[in-house]
């Protein structure tokens, strides 16, 4: 609504969108961007309460959560159904239908709250589980983790998009990984790293391991934080969810899932937005720009003060093929879509973010003695991040002096695994493990800015590498023992 309403205001001013601006390098004069007309933005001077409603598959069960200012002040976990029938009429419920529920229900929840407690994110050892079901905001994997993992501290950017530091090591040494496929963020200045290109609501285990104990991948320093994304399973199951937080949050995720035992399919989406998040005084990003004396020159323009913060977009499709009762093949695809991505601490925003990530797993159990499980897997992960002054003082009047950098990082990778039993407390795994990264990025500036326009940033570097690795891994009563090597050959 509002958008429309505005892009008729500012289509005579011929301004640009992030997203087409892209494409085409003659950009002044384009139309409005997603994102920069808005209603006048209420003002919170206490911070909203947050509320999530969720039908979760599988469960004959809605629950809903209300939080606010951190506590917890009315919990539900109630069983809504007890057959398929109406669990099916609750799941065909419009969007609004649980939050008239939940708020029936929320005064029940009070008096209820002191004896049903919360299931929190599940922490054994360095896994932590049902990180779907627990975090508000898709694209804060690093806030879940650095709440519940000790040695996990947070580095704060934006209102999504934070970078995690783990064992007081940061940025790559940190090897975070998707299903086994590795992925970098693209921005040099970490707008958005690794863990912003994944979704929370679709990852179903994250397992946190400290040190450079992994042989199985290449470049894992200070530690490895391996995702594991949910899977299909047979039969129908859907989940929906809404959730809606301070500073106008909210967001709305849907997930289909189901088929045969043979073939098990299961697709995601959602989007979330959210205005300026306030510091404790109350002031947004213009507010805050002013307290800390952030040159005029860095701060948003009179036009775009009252921005949204971001909005995202997500994708995850997966399927499963069990071919015969010993193989089975994985293919998946995930798709972030992040636009106007607003960084108050840094002298340029994102005008968009986008990842596609691509994985195939094929495994063979059971194949003798040489073999228990042979495993091949193929991953390939590109990311665009442009960033730009658009909506800074810097950029000029009507922005005719943008400064653009367009960032855009890929990695292919493959890797053959074989796992060979000795017996039933001794196993070795053995492979090799070979990738490529490429990072690339470009300049483009207009008006008195021109000049910069085709600079390289970044000149095309490719991180090629090969690693080969065998491991030995033995349970006693109590303790594990893993003895591993690896060697890799690197070129940059
Ligand atoms: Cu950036």
């Amino acid at each position: 609504m509002c958008v429309s309403r505005c892009s008729t205001e500012v289509t005579g001013k011929g301004q640009a969108s992030g997203r087409n601006r892209a494409s085409t390098s003659s950009s002044i004069g384009l139309p409005p961007r997603r994102g920069q007309c808005h209603m006048p933005r209420p003002v919170w001077h206490f911070p909203q309460p947050l509320l999530s409603v969720t039908a979760p598959e599988n469960r004959n069960t809605l629950i809903c959560r209300y939080f606010q200012n951190g506590h917890k002040n009315c919990l539900i976990c109630r069983d809504f159904n007890s057959n398929s029938n109406q669990r099916e009429q609750t799941m065909k419920r419009k969007p609004l239908a649980p939050l008239v529920l939940f708020s029936t229900f929320c005064t029940l929840g009070v008096a209820a709250e002191e004896a049903e407690e919360m299931a929190p994110l599940v922490v054994e050892g360095s896994r932590i589980a049902d990180v779907s079901g627990t975090q508000v905001k898709s694209a804060d994997l690093a806030e879940a983790l650095f709440k519940n993992m000790a040695n996990v501290s947070l580095v704060r950017r934006s209102g999504i998009a934070n970078d995690i530091i783990l064992r007081g090591q940061k940025k790559d040494n940190i090897n975070i990984l998707v299903d086994g496929a590795k992925i970098y963020g693209a921005c040099p200045n970490r707008m958005d790293p690794p863990t912003s290109h994944i979704l929370t609501n679709n990852v179903e285990a994250v397992e946190v391991t400290e040190g450079p104990y992994d042989v199985e991948n290449f470049g894992t320093l200070s530690g490895a934080v391996k995702i594991t994304t949910r899977e299909p399973e047979a039969g129908m199951h859907g989940n929906f969810s809404i959730n809606v937080g301070s500073w106008n949050y909210w967001k709305a995720a849907a997930t289909l899932s189901g088929g045969s035992d043979r073939i098990k399919a299961l697709v995601s989406l959602s989007h979330e937005e959210s205005d300026q998040y306030e510091d404790g005084d109350g002031n947004d990003f213009v507010e805050q720009m002013k307290a800390n004396n952030v040159s005029p020159m860095t701060r948003y323009k009179a036009e775009y003060e009252d921005l949204k913060a971001y909005e995202k977009e997500t994708f995850m499709g997966k399927v499963i093929f069990d071919i015969t009762e010993n193989q089975q093949l994985k293919l998946s695809y995930t798709a972030n879509r992040s636009d106007d991505v607003l960084y108050p601490s840094s002298k340029m925003d994102a005008l968009y973010d986008d990842s596609d990530i691509w994985t195939a797993d094929y495994i063979i159990r059971d194949l003798g003695r040489w073999s228990s499980a042979l495993e091949l897997s193929f991953y390939n992960s590109k990311v665009e991040h442009p960033m730009s002054t658009y909506y800074r003082n810097s950029s000029g009047p009507n922005s005719a002096n943008e400064k653009i950098s367009y960032l855009e990082s890929r990695i292919q990778g493959f890797r053959v695994k074989n796992t060979m039993e000795i017996d039933a407390a001794s196993e070795v795994r053995y492979g090799i493990d070979t990738s490529r990264r490429n990072w690339d990025g470009t300049y483009e500036g207009f008006g008195t800015n021109a000049g910069i326009t085709g600079v390289k940033s970044i000149d095309d570097v490719d991180t090629d590498n090969l690693g080969v690795f065998v491991e030995y891994e033995r349970d006693f009563d109590n303790f594990n023992l893993r003895l591993g090597g690896r060697y890799d050959d690197t070129s940059i």
